[in-house]
């Protein structure tokens, strides 16, 4: 009997709803489109589905900017579609998982409208972060802070009165103004929200910047927007502050009123696994995505060391590990694999350096999924590295729409690249996303997909798609897998090579040699054929005594 809760080692499919699946034909993703595709979703294996959000919402940041809460946003369909997905999506064994944005809500929310008219010094404006300029003329901004997206984090408002007036605080774009998480009424909203969604059979929530919400009232400058380097901790002013446990003890309160282990799965900009584990105790959060195994080169030293730092810590608070190699924010990890040069920029962002080797990247993604769905507890895949997708770097800049590429005066190009609609089937655009061949796809998808189709790639056992298919399905399969212990076999030095028991092994070869694979014991499954006594450089294997 496995008694194991669900969430401890599940695999949630990430969901970019506007780029899943179109049902209604206008080359957005919907929710027909996510419910049309759940037989998809369950011959791939995965556990649970996170759906990027929903809400009413004017798309400034594509939905992460909401409005309403309460409501589905009319692109994607109506309350009464979101319920009956949940209800199919249980029926096919597949769980739930909405996004909350708690961090900021739309600049058109009823809340932030009301706020702007009430004016300085108004109980709606305490709802938010108001506060006037420095300077003679308050001309600017209360202090220095950045907005992720570029730019000062303040934008000025024009008053009733036609004059310029006070600043409100937002950490992402002008459209997404922080909420004051002081206030009791933004707190109780919140909640009555978690509860809205758990009452219509939720499974849980993905959580939207759960390291910003706590703000240091003082509003002092800060050394950095980007991270908390420089601070001891809980003392960056508006990142990671200890307060922000306070309001998950109560969530995680609430997720416990509920029957069949709700959980809940914060976006937590921790900057170290020790401050990420503050997140997840038994009063807190359930889990936490480690985005260290995200950030790793391609280089087995640095995704020992991670896979060893996280795991320590979170095994010391009692949670499960996460693993996660992409996400509708970073460059697909096809495209950071195959640029040897790759590598992480202070913030959060990714240069492309140097000529990509799609082969070279498809090879090494091939590898790294063996490598995350053997490694102890839950992982995530975002939706599309099933089928092997590569970064779209070509976008024509008239079609880009992610904020970043207009805040930061367009030298960043923005997220947009890996948000490209799936291809499912047929041989040009739109590749089956949208029930129409007149469809066109809200960004453009590139003509060589005709090869990454769904379509295309089921039945093909050399195929991304059957390499995922297969390795959930031993998971599912082989006791070793999912939660539980990790040791570490002698090796050389570029080569992880681990068992988990019982008698289950993971070989990574990372070094440009082939390696000797252990006697007597046999292949369940690799990332590249033929396997013989040896592993071939940037492959895989799964071995079971
Ligand atoms: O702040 C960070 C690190 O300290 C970032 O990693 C931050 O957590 C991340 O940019 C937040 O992303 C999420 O919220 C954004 C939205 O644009 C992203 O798509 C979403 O994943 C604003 O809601």
């Amino acid at each position: 009997l496995n008694t194991t809760p669900w969430w401890r080692d599940a695999v949630i499919y990430q969901i970019y709803i506007r780029s899943f699946a179109d049902g209604d034909g206008d080359g957005m993703g919907d929710i027909e489109g996510i419910r049309s595709r759940l037989p998809y979703l369950r011959e791939l294996g995965v556990d649970a589905i996170w759906i990027t959000p929903w809400y009413v919402s004017p798309q400034a940041d594509a939905g992460y900017d909401v409005a309403d809460f309460r409501d589905i946003d009319p692109r994607f369909g109506t309350l009464t579609d979101a319920e009956r997905l949940i209800t199919q999506a249980h029926e096919h064994g597949i769980r739930v998982l909405p996004d909350i944005v708690p961090n900021h809500t739309s600049d058109q929310h009823e809340w932030f409208r009301a706020a702007l008219k009430a004016g300085p010094g108004s109980e709606e404006r305490a709802r938010y972060v108001f506060r006037p300029g420095r300077g003679e003329h308050g001309e600017h901004p209360p202090n220095n802070w950045i907005s992720r997206f570029g730019g000062p984090a303040w934008t000025r408002v024009t008053e009733q009165d036609g004059t310029p007036g006070e600043w409100y605080l937002h950490l992402f774009a002008p459209e997404q103004p922080d909420l004051n998480w002081d206030h009791p009424e933004v707190n109780a909203e919140f909640e009555d929200i978690l509860r809205f969604w758990f009452d219509r059979g939720v499974d849980g929530f993905r959580i939207d910047v759960a390291h910003g919400l706590v703000k240091d009232a003082e509003l002092p400058d800060v050394i950095s927007s980007d991270n908390t380097r420089g601070y001891s901790d809980g003392q960056h002013p508006h990142w990671d502050r200890d307060g922000v446990h306070e309001i998950y003890r109560r969530w995680r309160a609430i997720a416990d009123e509920y029957p069949g282990e709700r959980k809940f799965v914060a976006e937590a900009g921790a900057d170290t696994p020790h401050r990420l584990a503050n997140y997840v105790r038994p009063d807190g959060l359930h889990t936490a995505f480690n985005f260290e195994f995200l950030r790793c080169r391609w280089d087995a030293h640095d995704l020992r060391e991670t896979i060893d730092s996280t795991t320590s810590s979170l095994w010391g608070v009692g949670a499960p590990a996460t693993w996660v190699l992409s996400n509708h924010d970073v460059v697909r990890h096809v495209s950071r694999y195959g640029r040897p040069q790759h590598s992480w920029a202070a913030g959060e962002n990714y240069r492309a350096e140097g000529p990509l080797d799609l082969s070279l990247g498809t090879r090494r993604a091939r590898a790294a999924a063996l490598l995350m769905l053997a490694l102890p507890g839950g992982a995530y895949v975002y939706q599309g590295e099933e089928l092997g997708l590569a970064e779209v770097e070509d976008i024509p800049e008239r079609f880009l729409q992610d904020p970043i590429w207009e805040r930061t005066g367009h030298t960043e190009r923005g997220r947009d690249g890996c948000r490209v609609p799936l291809p499912w089937s047929g041989r040009r655009p739109p590749f089956g996303f949208s029930p129409s061949e007149e469809a066109e796809p809200w960004l453009p998808q590139p003509e060589g997909w005709s090869d990454y189709t769904v379509e295309n790639q089921q039945g093909r056992s050399d195929s991304m798609l059957e390499l995922y298919r297969e390795a959930l399905r031993i998971r599912r399969e082989h006791p070793a897998l999912g939660e539980g212990d990790l040791a570490w076999n002698d090796s050389p030095r570029e080569v992880l090579s681990f068992s988990r028991t019982p008698g289950f092994h993971c070989v990574v070869n990372l070094s440009a040699e082939p390696c000797e694979l252990p006697e007597h014991q046999r292949v369940l499954l690799s990332s590249d054929e033929p396997i013989g006594s040896s592993l071939p450089p940037d492959t895989a294997v799964w071995l079971a005594d």
